[in-house]
Protein backbone atom coordinates (compact mmCIF):
# COMPACT_ATOMS: atom_id res chain seq x y z
CA UNK A 1 0.00 0.00 0.00
CA UNK A 2 1.55 3.07 -1.19
CA UNK A 3 1.66 6.30 1.65
CA UNK A 4 -0.33 8.74 0.20
CA UNK A 5 -0.83 12.08 2.27
CA UNK A 6 -3.40 12.18 4.95
CA UNK A 7 -4.43 15.11 6.21
CA UNK A 8 -3.22 15.42 9.78
CA UNK A 9 -5.58 15.03 12.66
CA UNK A 10 -4.54 18.68 13.52
CA UNK A 11 -5.49 19.89 10.70
CA UNK A 12 -9.38 18.77 10.73
CA UNK A 13 -11.91 21.97 11.77
CA UNK A 14 -13.90 20.77 14.84
CA UNK A 15 -17.07 20.34 13.35
CA UNK A 16 -15.41 18.11 10.77
CA UNK A 17 -14.24 14.87 9.57
CA UNK A 18 -10.95 14.39 7.51
CA UNK A 19 -13.14 14.35 4.50
CA UNK A 20 -14.64 17.17 4.84
CA UNK A 21 -17.79 15.59 6.65
CA UNK A 22 -19.85 12.58 5.77
CA UNK A 23 -22.33 14.69 3.82
CA UNK A 24 -20.21 16.82 1.70
CA UNK A 25 -20.79 15.97 -2.00
CA UNK A 26 -18.31 14.59 -3.29
CA UNK A 27 -19.50 13.15 -6.37
CA UNK A 28 -20.84 9.29 -6.92
CA UNK A 29 -17.57 7.98 -7.45
CA UNK A 30 -15.64 8.92 -4.43
CA UNK A 31 -15.63 5.81 -2.06
CA UNK A 32 -16.50 6.92 1.56
CA UNK A 33 -13.07 4.87 3.00
CA UNK A 34 -10.48 5.81 1.44
CA UNK A 35 -8.43 3.43 -0.76
CA UNK A 36 -5.38 5.75 -1.10
CA UNK A 37 -3.92 3.74 1.96
CA UNK A 38 -5.51 1.52 4.69
CA UNK A 39 -7.29 3.30 6.87
CA UNK A 40 -7.11 2.70 10.67
CA UNK A 41 -11.20 1.91 12.13
CA UNK A 42 -12.44 1.85 15.20
CA UNK A 43 -15.60 -0.58 15.12
CA UNK A 44 -18.53 -0.12 17.60
CA UNK A 45 -21.27 -2.09 18.46
CA UNK A 46 -24.24 -2.07 20.69
CA UNK A 47 -25.57 -4.74 22.67
CA UNK A 48 -29.17 -3.84 22.57
CA UNK A 49 -31.44 -5.67 24.98
CA UNK A 50 -32.61 -8.18 22.54
CA UNK A 51 -28.92 -9.33 21.63
CA UNK A 52 -26.27 -11.40 23.39
CA UNK A 53 -23.09 -10.68 23.93
CA UNK A 54 -22.06 -13.48 21.62
CA UNK A 55 -24.10 -12.80 19.09
CA UNK A 56 -22.59 -8.80 19.15
CA UNK A 57 -19.33 -10.16 19.06
CA UNK A 58 -20.02 -12.20 16.24
CA UNK A 59 -21.39 -9.46 14.03
CA UNK A 60 -17.89 -7.64 14.80
CA UNK A 61 -16.03 -10.09 13.62
CA UNK A 62 -18.27 -10.11 10.30
CA UNK A 63 -18.04 -6.39 10.47
CA UNK A 64 -14.02 -6.50 10.82
CA UNK A 65 -14.18 -8.71 7.38
CA UNK A 66 -16.32 -6.40 5.95
CA UNK A 67 -14.04 -3.23 6.81
CA UNK A 68 -10.88 -5.04 5.47
CA UNK A 69 -12.54 -6.02 2.35
CA UNK A 70 -13.48 -2.27 1.86
CA UNK A 71 -9.28 -1.83 2.31
CA UNK A 72 -8.92 -0.86 5.77
CA UNK A 73 -7.98 -2.19 9.06
CA UNK A 74 -9.68 -2.44 12.41
CA UNK A 75 -7.79 -0.92 15.19
CA UNK A 76 -10.48 -1.70 17.83
CA UNK A 77 -13.38 -2.40 19.02
CA UNK A 78 -15.63 -1.04 21.48
CA UNK A 79 -18.96 -2.47 22.90
CA UNK A 80 -21.90 -0.78 24.91
CA UNK A 81 -24.73 -2.55 26.73
CA UNK A 82 -27.92 -0.25 26.18
CA UNK A 83 -31.55 -1.00 26.44
CA UNK A 84 -32.23 1.27 23.26
CA UNK A 85 -29.75 3.59 20.51
CA UNK A 86 -29.43 6.89 21.96
CA UNK A 87 -31.57 9.15 19.67
CA UNK A 88 -29.44 11.96 19.83
CA UNK A 89 -25.59 9.63 19.54
CA UNK A 90 -26.67 6.48 18.57
CA UNK A 91 -24.50 5.53 21.76
CA UNK A 92 -24.30 7.13 25.52
CA UNK A 93 -22.53 10.61 25.36
CA UNK A 94 -20.29 9.10 27.33
CA UNK A 95 -19.44 6.52 25.25
CA UNK A 96 -18.61 8.80 22.77
CA UNK A 97 -16.32 10.38 24.37
CA UNK A 98 -14.29 7.13 25.43
CA UNK A 99 -14.53 6.49 21.26
CA UNK A 100 -13.02 9.86 20.80
CA UNK A 101 -10.25 8.40 23.00
CA UNK A 102 -9.69 5.70 21.42
CA UNK A 103 -9.44 7.09 18.19
CA UNK A 104 -6.87 9.95 19.28
CA UNK A 105 -4.87 6.74 21.07
CA UNK A 106 -4.74 4.70 17.53
CA UNK A 107 -4.91 8.04 15.29
CA UNK A 108 -8.16 6.15 13.67
CA UNK A 109 -9.33 7.77 10.95
CA UNK A 110 -12.64 6.63 10.92
CA UNK A 111 -15.20 4.67 13.30
CA UNK A 112 -17.52 2.43 12.22
CA UNK A 113 -20.76 1.73 13.65
CA UNK A 114 -22.34 -1.93 13.32
CA UNK A 115 -25.93 -0.67 13.11
CA UNK A 116 -27.59 1.96 10.79
CA UNK A 117 -27.20 5.47 12.34
CA UNK A 118 -29.59 8.02 11.54
CA UNK A 119 -28.76 11.19 9.00
CA UNK A 120 -28.59 13.12 13.23
CA UNK A 121 -26.89 10.44 14.60
CA UNK A 122 -24.22 10.49 12.33
CA UNK A 123 -23.84 14.41 11.96
CA UNK A 124 -23.53 14.71 15.67
CA UNK A 125 -20.88 11.55 16.17
CA UNK A 126 -18.88 13.27 13.51
CA UNK A 127 -19.19 16.90 15.67
CA UNK A 128 -18.01 14.57 19.22
CA UNK A 129 -15.82 12.30 16.90
CA UNK A 130 -14.06 14.62 14.80
CA UNK A 131 -13.66 12.20 12.23
CA UNK A 132 -15.35 10.63 9.64
CA UNK A 133 -18.66 7.97 11.60
CA UNK A 134 -19.94 5.55 9.37
CA UNK A 135 -22.43 2.21 10.01
CA UNK A 136 -22.45 -1.13 8.36
CA UNK A 137 -24.50 0.11 5.27
CA UNK A 138 -22.31 2.55 4.06
CA UNK A 139 -19.64 0.22 4.00
CA UNK A 140 -21.68 -2.29 2.50
CA UNK A 141 -22.51 -0.04 -0.03
CA UNK A 142 -18.25 0.77 -0.72
CA UNK A 143 -17.70 -2.62 -1.16
CA UNK A 144 -20.52 -3.08 -3.37
CA UNK A 145 -19.06 0.28 -5.29
CA UNK A 146 -15.57 -1.54 -5.51
CA UNK A 147 -17.09 -4.83 -6.86
CA UNK A 148 -19.53 -3.41 -9.47
CA UNK A 149 -18.39 -4.06 -13.08
CA UNK A 150 -21.34 -4.17 -15.36
CA UNK A 151 -22.81 -0.93 -16.54
CA UNK A 152 -26.07 -2.48 -15.05
CA UNK A 153 -24.67 -3.04 -11.38
CA UNK A 154 -22.88 0.56 -11.56
CA UNK A 155 -26.13 1.80 -11.71
CA UNK A 156 -27.72 -0.03 -9.25
CA UNK A 157 -24.92 1.00 -6.41
CA UNK A 158 -24.60 4.07 -7.41
CA UNK A 159 -28.33 4.74 -7.26
CA UNK A 160 -28.17 2.85 -3.74
CA UNK A 161 -25.43 5.42 -2.83
CA UNK A 162 -27.19 7.97 -3.48
CA UNK A 163 -30.40 7.18 -2.08
CA UNK A 164 -28.64 6.79 1.23
CA UNK A 165 -26.73 9.62 0.55
CA UNK A 166 -29.25 12.25 0.12
CA UNK A 167 -30.59 12.78 3.49
CA UNK A 168 -27.23 12.87 5.05
CA UNK A 169 -25.88 15.71 2.96
CA UNK A 170 -24.88 18.86 5.01
CA UNK A 171 -24.08 22.19 4.37
CA UNK A 172 -20.20 23.75 4.27
CA UNK A 173 -21.84 26.83 6.47
CA UNK A 174 -24.35 28.98 5.41
CA UNK A 175 -22.07 31.04 2.78
CA UNK A 176 -23.83 31.84 -0.29
CA UNK A 177 -22.58 31.75 -3.80
CA UNK A 178 -19.81 34.02 -4.56
CA UNK A 179 -19.75 33.14 -8.50
CA UNK A 180 -21.78 33.72 -11.02
CA UNK A 181 -23.93 31.13 -13.49
CA UNK A 182 -22.73 28.06 -15.60
CA UNK A 183 -24.17 25.24 -15.36
CA UNK A 184 -24.33 23.09 -12.08
CA UNK A 185 -23.63 25.80 -10.50
CA UNK A 186 -25.60 27.76 -7.79
CA UNK A 187 -27.88 30.18 -8.53
CA UNK A 188 -28.33 33.46 -7.19
CA UNK A 189 -29.25 32.98 -3.41
CA UNK A 190 -28.90 29.11 -3.33
CA UNK A 191 -26.88 27.20 -1.08
CA UNK A 192 -24.25 25.06 -1.60
CA UNK A 193 -26.22 22.28 0.28
CA UNK A 194 -29.09 23.55 -2.74
CA UNK A 195 -26.94 22.95 -5.46
CA UNK A 196 -25.89 19.63 -4.01
CA UNK A 197 -29.10 18.32 -3.45
CA UNK A 198 -30.47 19.27 -6.82
CA UNK A 199 -27.94 17.61 -8.60
CA UNK A 200 -27.94 14.33 -6.73
CA UNK A 201 -31.74 14.62 -7.55
CA UNK A 202 -31.15 14.76 -11.33
CA UNK A 203 -28.69 12.22 -11.16
CA UNK A 204 -30.92 9.74 -9.24
CA UNK A 205 -33.90 10.26 -11.84
CA UNK A 206 -31.57 9.41 -14.75
CA UNK A 207 -30.03 6.55 -13.23
CA UNK A 208 -33.99 5.68 -11.94
CA UNK A 209 -34.21 5.62 -16.07
CA UNK A 210 -31.73 3.92 -17.55
CA UNK A 211 -32.25 1.25 -15.07
CA UNK A 212 -35.90 1.07 -16.38
CA UNK A 213 -34.35 0.56 -19.60
CA UNK A 214 -31.90 -2.23 -18.81
CA UNK A 215 -34.57 -3.85 -16.66
CA UNK A 216 -36.46 -3.85 -19.67
CA UNK A 217 -33.97 -5.96 -21.64
CA UNK A 218 -33.45 -8.44 -18.63
CA UNK A 219 -37.44 -8.87 -18.90
CA UNK A 220 -36.96 -9.51 -22.37
CA UNK A 221 -34.16 -11.83 -22.20
CA UNK A 222 -36.09 -14.26 -19.36
CA UNK A 223 -39.48 -14.52 -21.50
CA UNK A 224 -37.16 -15.83 -24.35
CA UNK A 225 -35.68 -18.23 -21.48
CA UNK A 226 -38.78 -19.45 -20.58
CA UNK A 227 -40.44 -19.80 -24.03
CA UNK A 228 -37.51 -22.29 -24.21
CA UNK A 229 -39.16 -24.31 -21.24
CA UNK A 230 -35.79 -24.97 -19.41
CA UNK A 231 -36.73 -24.78 -15.87
CA UNK A 232 -34.69 -22.54 -13.85
CA UNK A 233 -32.25 -23.03 -10.51
CA UNK A 234 -31.00 -20.14 -8.84
CA UNK A 235 -28.17 -20.64 -6.52
CA UNK A 236 -28.34 -18.20 -3.44
CA UNK A 237 -27.06 -17.95 -0.22
CA UNK A 238 -25.02 -15.76 2.45
CA UNK A 239 -21.75 -13.88 0.88
CA UNK A 240 -18.84 -16.02 0.27
CA UNK A 241 -20.85 -19.44 1.26
CA UNK A 242 -19.25 -20.87 -2.49
CA UNK A 243 -22.24 -20.08 -4.74
CA UNK A 244 -20.23 -18.77 -7.79
CA UNK A 245 -17.83 -22.06 -7.10
CA UNK A 246 -20.77 -24.18 -7.23
CA UNK A 247 -21.97 -22.52 -10.47
CA UNK A 248 -18.10 -22.73 -11.93
CA UNK A 249 -17.89 -26.72 -10.85
CA UNK A 250 -21.55 -27.49 -12.74
CA UNK A 251 -20.90 -26.21 -15.64
CA UNK A 252 -17.28 -24.46 -16.45
CA UNK A 253 -18.30 -21.23 -16.07
CA UNK A 254 -15.31 -18.48 -16.13
CA UNK A 255 -17.26 -16.90 -12.76
CA UNK A 256 -15.65 -14.86 -10.22
CA UNK A 257 -14.05 -16.76 -7.31
CA UNK A 258 -12.85 -15.27 -4.56
CA UNK A 259 -12.14 -15.28 -0.46
CA UNK A 260 -14.00 -11.42 -0.01
CA UNK A 261 -17.40 -10.63 0.38
CA UNK A 262 -19.59 -9.49 -2.05
CA UNK A 263 -17.34 -11.43 -5.25
CA UNK A 264 -20.51 -11.36 -7.45
CA UNK A 265 -22.89 -9.05 -7.41
CA UNK A 266 -23.86 -9.40 -11.23
CA UNK A 267 -26.53 -12.27 -12.25
CA UNK A 268 -24.62 -15.22 -14.65
CA UNK A 269 -26.79 -17.74 -16.05
CA UNK A 270 -25.56 -21.14 -18.14
CA UNK A 271 -27.07 -23.99 -19.28
CA UNK A 272 -26.39 -27.56 -17.51
CA UNK A 273 -27.69 -30.81 -17.89
CA UNK A 274 -28.64 -32.77 -15.05
CA UNK A 275 -27.96 -36.70 -14.71
CA UNK A 276 -31.81 -37.45 -15.71
CA UNK A 277 -30.94 -35.80 -18.74
CA UNK A 278 -33.13 -32.57 -18.68
CA UNK A 279 -31.39 -29.50 -19.29
CA UNK A 280 -31.74 -26.41 -16.93
CA UNK A 281 -31.14 -22.78 -16.60
CA UNK A 282 -28.07 -21.88 -13.10
CA UNK A 283 -28.25 -18.61 -12.05
CA UNK A 284 -25.13 -17.51 -9.45
CA UNK A 285 -26.31 -14.62 -8.32
CA UNK A 286 -25.44 -11.58 -5.12
CA UNK A 287 -24.87 -13.00 -2.04
CA UNK A 288 -26.87 -11.92 1.20
CA UNK A 289 -25.56 -10.26 4.57
CA UNK A 290 -27.22 -9.90 7.94
CA UNK A 291 -28.64 -5.96 7.53
CA UNK A 292 -28.27 -5.88 4.10
CA UNK A 293 -28.99 -2.36 3.18
CA UNK A 294 -32.62 -1.57 2.42
CA UNK A 295 -31.39 0.55 -0.17
CA UNK A 296 -28.98 -2.11 -2.30
CA UNK A 297 -32.31 -4.72 -2.06
CA UNK A 298 -34.25 -1.99 -3.62
CA UNK A 299 -31.83 -1.26 -6.33
CA UNK A 300 -30.63 -4.65 -7.12
CA UNK A 301 -34.38 -5.50 -7.79
CA UNK A 302 -33.79 -6.49 -11.15
CA UNK A 303 -31.58 -8.57 -10.48
CA UNK A 304 -33.10 -10.65 -7.60
CA UNK A 305 -36.17 -10.60 -10.01
CA UNK A 306 -34.35 -13.94 -10.98
CA UNK A 307 -34.42 -15.25 -8.18
CA UNK A 308 -38.01 -14.41 -6.80
CA UNK A 309 -38.68 -15.99 -10.73
CA UNK A 310 -36.94 -19.46 -10.13
CA UNK A 311 -38.40 -22.92 -10.04
CA UNK A 312 -35.84 -23.87 -7.39
CA UNK A 313 -33.34 -22.53 -4.97
CA UNK A 314 -30.28 -23.99 -4.07
CA UNK A 315 -29.40 -22.65 -0.96
CA UNK A 316 -26.04 -23.16 -0.53
CA UNK A 317 -24.91 -22.82 3.31
CA UNK A 318 -21.35 -22.20 4.26
CA UNK A 319 -21.31 -25.53 6.91
CA UNK A 320 -17.63 -24.49 8.48
CA UNK A 321 -18.94 -20.65 9.09
CA UNK A 322 -18.80 -20.12 13.08
CA UNK A 323 -23.26 -19.89 12.24
CA UNK A 324 -24.64 -21.44 9.58
CA UNK A 325 -28.36 -21.37 11.34
CA UNK A 326 -28.06 -17.71 11.59
CA UNK A 327 -27.20 -17.33 7.87
CA UNK A 328 -29.89 -19.87 6.86
CA UNK A 329 -32.20 -17.49 8.53
CA UNK A 330 -30.43 -13.81 6.85
CA UNK A 331 -30.73 -15.91 3.81
CA UNK A 332 -34.98 -16.86 4.47
CA UNK A 333 -35.88 -13.33 5.28
CA UNK A 334 -34.19 -11.60 2.67
CA UNK A 335 -36.08 -14.16 0.23
CA UNK A 336 -38.90 -12.61 1.82
CA UNK A 337 -38.27 -9.56 1.34
CA UNK A 338 -37.96 -9.93 -2.40
CA UNK A 339 -40.64 -11.46 -3.03
CA UNK A 340 -39.05 -15.08 -3.28
CA UNK A 341 -40.40 -16.68 -0.56
CA UNK A 342 -42.37 -19.27 -1.77
CA UNK A 343 -40.06 -20.56 -4.63
CA UNK A 344 -38.91 -24.13 -3.42
CA UNK A 345 -35.77 -24.40 -2.12
CA UNK A 346 -33.51 -27.23 -1.28
CA UNK A 347 -30.49 -26.61 1.30
CA UNK A 348 -27.02 -27.92 0.38
CA UNK A 349 -23.93 -27.80 3.08
CA UNK A 350 -20.86 -26.46 1.31
CA UNK A 351 -17.18 -26.66 2.46
CA UNK A 352 -17.89 -30.22 4.08
CA UNK A 353 -14.27 -30.45 3.69
CA UNK A 354 -13.36 -27.62 5.83
CA UNK A 355 -16.09 -27.74 8.28
CA UNK A 356 -16.52 -30.39 11.45
CA UNK A 357 -18.12 -33.26 10.75
CA UNK A 358 -19.95 -33.43 13.53
CA UNK A 359 -21.14 -29.64 13.15
CA UNK A 360 -22.36 -31.22 9.34
CA UNK A 361 -24.06 -34.27 11.00
CA UNK A 362 -26.05 -31.87 13.12
CA UNK A 363 -27.10 -29.60 10.42
CA UNK A 364 -28.72 -32.57 7.95
CA UNK A 365 -30.72 -33.81 10.46
CA UNK A 366 -32.17 -30.55 11.25
CA UNK A 367 -33.41 -29.89 7.76
CA UNK A 368 -34.71 -32.30 6.24
CA UNK A 369 -34.07 -33.14 2.80
CA UNK A 370 -30.34 -30.75 3.07
CA UNK A 371 -27.66 -32.27 1.62
CA UNK A 372 -23.74 -32.12 2.33
CA UNK A 373 -21.03 -31.11 -0.13
CA UNK A 374 -17.87 -29.81 -1.27
CA UNK A 375 -18.21 -27.70 -4.10
CA UNK A 376 -14.36 -27.11 -4.28
CA UNK A 377 -13.46 -31.23 -4.30
CA UNK A 378 -16.78 -31.77 -5.93
CA UNK A 379 -17.60 -34.40 -3.06
CA UNK A 380 -21.83 -34.98 -3.33
CA UNK A 381 -22.24 -32.44 -5.93
CA UNK A 382 -23.72 -34.97 -8.16
CA UNK A 383 -26.02 -36.44 -5.68
CA UNK A 384 -27.18 -33.04 -5.40
CA UNK A 385 -27.95 -32.30 -8.84
CA UNK A 386 -30.23 -35.54 -8.75
CA UNK A 387 -31.96 -34.42 -5.96
CA UNK A 388 -32.06 -31.06 -8.23
CA UNK A 389 -33.98 -33.32 -10.84
CA UNK A 390 -36.17 -35.33 -8.98
CA UNK A 391 -37.47 -31.55 -7.18
CA UNK A 392 -38.02 -30.04 -10.71
CA UNK A 393 -39.57 -33.33 -12.23
CA UNK A 394 -41.96 -33.33 -9.11
CA UNK A 395 -42.36 -29.49 -9.51
CA UNK A 396 -44.01 -29.73 -12.51
CA UNK A 397 -45.99 -33.09 -13.08
CA UNK A 398 -48.83 -32.70 -15.55
CA UNK A 399 -52.08 -34.16 -13.94
CA UNK A 400 -55.11 -35.21 -16.07
CA UNK A 401 -58.55 -33.45 -14.74
CA UNK A 402 -62.05 -34.19 -15.29
CA UNK A 403 -63.99 -31.06 -13.94
CA UNK A 404 -67.60 -31.44 -15.02
CA UNK A 405 -69.42 -28.66 -16.67
CA UNK A 406 -71.47 -27.17 -13.18
CA UNK A 407 -67.72 -26.12 -11.96
CA UNK A 408 -66.97 -23.55 -14.10
CA UNK A 409 -65.44 -21.78 -10.38
CA UNK A 410 -63.07 -24.72 -10.53
CA UNK A 411 -62.61 -24.77 -13.88
CA UNK A 412 -61.12 -20.66 -13.30
CA UNK A 413 -59.09 -21.80 -10.27
CA UNK A 414 -57.02 -24.17 -12.68
CA UNK A 415 -55.85 -21.62 -15.30
CA UNK A 416 -55.43 -19.35 -12.61
CA UNK A 417 -53.31 -21.82 -10.62
CA UNK A 418 -51.43 -23.60 -13.12
CA UNK A 419 -50.78 -23.98 -17.01
CA UNK A 420 -53.37 -25.65 -18.58
CA UNK A 421 -51.91 -27.81 -21.66
CA UNK A 422 -54.75 -29.54 -23.58
CA UNK A 423 -58.61 -28.88 -22.79
CA UNK A 424 -61.50 -31.37 -23.98
CA UNK A 425 -64.77 -30.87 -24.13
CA UNK A 426 -66.64 -34.40 -23.16
CA UNK A 427 -70.32 -35.43 -22.47
CA UNK A 428 -69.94 -34.40 -18.44
CA UNK A 429 -67.63 -32.10 -18.22
CA UNK A 430 -63.96 -30.77 -19.30
CA UNK A 431 -60.80 -33.38 -19.57
CA UNK A 432 -57.57 -30.76 -19.12
CA UNK A 433 -54.43 -31.60 -18.91
CA UNK A 434 -52.71 -29.45 -16.91
CA UNK A 435 -48.87 -28.56 -14.95
CA UNK A 436 -49.83 -27.99 -11.87
CA UNK A 437 -47.39 -27.73 -8.59
CA UNK A 438 -47.45 -29.81 -5.18
CA UNK A 439 -50.04 -27.12 -3.53
CA UNK A 440 -52.57 -26.93 -6.80
CA UNK A 441 -52.70 -31.07 -7.04
CA UNK A 442 -53.78 -31.30 -4.14
CA UNK A 443 -56.18 -28.46 -4.10
CA UNK A 444 -57.66 -30.48 -7.32
CA UNK A 445 -56.96 -34.21 -6.38
CA UNK A 446 -60.77 -34.89 -6.11
CA UNK A 447 -61.37 -34.36 -9.75
CA UNK A 448 -58.08 -36.07 -10.82
CA UNK A 449 -58.46 -38.97 -12.48
CA UNK A 450 -55.59 -40.59 -11.58
CA UNK A 451 -53.89 -40.53 -15.10
CA UNK A 452 -50.61 -38.56 -14.26
CA UNK A 453 -47.64 -38.50 -16.85
CA UNK A 454 -44.27 -36.94 -16.81
CA UNK A 455 -43.72 -33.62 -18.14
CA UNK A 456 -42.25 -34.43 -21.98
CA UNK A 457 -38.78 -33.93 -22.51
CA UNK A 458 -37.49 -30.52 -23.67
CA UNK A 459 -35.95 -30.14 -26.83
CA UNK A 460 -32.73 -28.03 -27.73
CA UNK A 461 -34.51 -24.99 -27.46
CA UNK A 462 -32.66 -21.59 -28.13
CA UNK A 463 -30.38 -20.43 -25.66
CA UNK A 464 -30.01 -16.75 -24.85
CA UNK A 465 -27.01 -14.97 -25.41
CA UNK A 466 -24.30 -15.94 -22.92
CA UNK A 467 -25.21 -19.57 -21.68
CA UNK A 468 -23.05 -22.44 -22.88
CA UNK A 469 -23.21 -26.07 -22.69
CA UNK A 470 -22.77 -28.01 -19.28
CA UNK A 471 -19.40 -30.02 -18.98
CA UNK A 472 -20.32 -31.56 -15.71
N1 LIG B 1 -12.84 -25.41 1.65
C1 LIG B 1 -13.73 -25.04 0.74
N2 LIG B 1 -13.72 -23.78 0.27
C2 LIG B 1 -14.66 -23.43 -0.64
C3 LIG B 1 -15.64 -24.36 -1.10
N3 LIG B 1 -16.42 -23.71 -1.99
C4 LIG B 1 -15.97 -22.45 -2.07
N4 LIG B 1 -14.90 -22.26 -1.27
C5 LIG B 1 -14.10 -21.02 -1.10
O1 LIG B 1 -14.94 -20.03 -0.52
C6 LIG B 1 -14.60 -18.74 -1.01
C7 LIG B 1 -15.81 -18.06 -1.58
O2 LIG B 1 -16.24 -18.73 -2.73
P1 LIG B 1 -17.18 -18.05 -3.82
O3 LIG B 1 -17.58 -19.13 -4.77
O4 LIG B 1 -16.57 -16.81 -4.38
O5 LIG B 1 -18.40 -17.66 -2.88
P2 LIG B 1 -19.73 -16.87 -3.27
O6 LIG B 1 -20.84 -17.51 -2.49
O7 LIG B 1 -19.90 -16.81 -4.74
O8 LIG B 1 -19.40 -15.45 -2.63
P3 LIG B 1 -19.91 -13.97 -3.05
O9 LIG B 1 -20.05 -13.90 -4.51
O10 LIG B 1 -18.84 -13.10 -2.51
O11 LIG B 1 -21.20 -13.80 -2.31
C8 LIG B 1 -13.51 -18.97 -2.04
O12 LIG B 1 -12.26 -18.73 -1.42
C9 LIG B 1 -13.67 -20.42 -2.42
O13 LIG B 1 -12.47 -21.00 -2.86
C10 LIG B 1 -15.62 -25.69 -0.57
O14 LIG B 1 -16.41 -26.57 -0.91
N5 LIG B 1 -14.64 -25.96 0.34
MG1 LIG C 1 -19.96 -15.28 -6.00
Amino acid sequence: MDEKAQTPTSDRRDDESHRGGFGEFGGAESGLIDRAFREQIVLVGVQLAERTADEVDANLDELERLVDTAGADSVERIVQRRDAPDPATFVGRGKADEILDASLEHDADTVVFDDELSPAQQFNLERILKRTALDRTAVILDIFAQNATTLEGKAQVELAQLRYRLPRLRGRGRQLSQQAGGIGTRGPGETQLEVDRRRIQRRLARLEKDLRGLRRTRLNQRKSRRRSRYHTVAIVGYTNAGKSTLLRRLTGANVLVEDRLFATLDATTRRLQLPGGETVLVTDTVGFIKKLPTSLVEAFMSTLEEVAEADLLVHLVDASAAEPEMHIDVVRSVLREIGAGDVEELIAFNKCDAADGEVVRRLLERHEGSHAISSSSGDGVEELLLAVGDRLRHLTEITELRIPYSRGDVLAAVHREGEVLSEMHEDHGTLLHARLDDVSRSLFAEFATGDSQEPEVVGPASAQSGTQDADA
